[in-house]
């Protein structure tokens, strides 16, 4: 037994519902949702912010902040929703780690900090998830990296596989990955998830 908070990390290709999910999981669960992306995009809209214009290159280039900025963000969040609710313990952390340097800083300054529960994985094609993304460019997200110009770059397949490869290898080995078929209907995708997290301890 631990007293530590519980994390969850949720990964997939950009579209492929991470956050959707989150979402479900959120309203039936009752853990706290921490969507680094969305972090990172709140910390360069900050005025004055150190960070903001390194963060939206690397957001437009779909290339990945470096792990400094984004673990403390994380922490930070995680420290603010504890201090305000002692029983929101228990983490998704959506999009994170998404590269070997995502992961070492994450080893270095919060394994001993957390206790990660598993690693969820949303699996899904590039092609689906590349139209997800554009119509909800369409629909109005406001996301700079919602354009096909972004998508190439942030999609490429080879270099998120390469990235987030030596990550899953990491955690499959320890058997802490857990892959679900993410091109189905949300509430299909959801079916899958909720049986992973039923067993969850409270
Ligand atoms: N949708 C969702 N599920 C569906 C389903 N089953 N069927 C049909 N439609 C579905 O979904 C995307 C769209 O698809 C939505 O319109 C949804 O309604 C629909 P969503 O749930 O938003 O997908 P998600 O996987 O969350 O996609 P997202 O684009 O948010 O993933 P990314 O990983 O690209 O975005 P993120 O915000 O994590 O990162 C953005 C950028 O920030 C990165 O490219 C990077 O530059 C930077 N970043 C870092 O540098 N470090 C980090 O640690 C994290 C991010
Ligand atoms: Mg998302």
């Amino acid at each position: 037994m631990t007293n530590l908070p519980k994390v969850i990390f949720v990964l997939g290709l950009p579209g492929s519902g991470k956050g959707t999910q989150c979402q479900k999981i959120v309203q039936e669960f009752g853990c706290v949702h921490l969507s680094a992306g969305e972090l990172l995009r709140i910390e360069r809209s900050k005025p004055g912010s150190q960070f903001g214009e390194m963060i939206e290159k690397h957001i437009k280039e779909g290339t990945i902040v470096p792990v400094e900025v984004t673990c403390s963000l994380l922490e930070q969040s995680m420290k603010k929703e504890m201090e305000a609710d002692k029983a929101k313990d228990t983490f998704l952390i959506d999009g994170f780690p998404r590269n070997k340097n995502n992961m070492d800083g994450w080893q270095k300054e919060m394994s001993h900090k957390t206790d990660l529960q598993f690693v969820l994985i949303f699996e899904c094609t590039e092609k689906e998830c590349v139209e997800r993304c554009l119509s909800r460019g369409e629909a109005g997200s406001g996301r700079t990296d919602d354009n096909i110009e972004s998508l190439q770059k942030r999609q490429l397949i080879r270099t998120h596989i390469s990235s987030t490869e030596p990550i899953i290898e990491f955690y499959e080995a320890k058997g802490l990955v857990r892959k679900v078929n993410g091109s189905r209907s949300p509430d299909e995708v959801f079916e899958d998830v909720r049986k992973i997290f039923v067993g969850l301890k409270k």
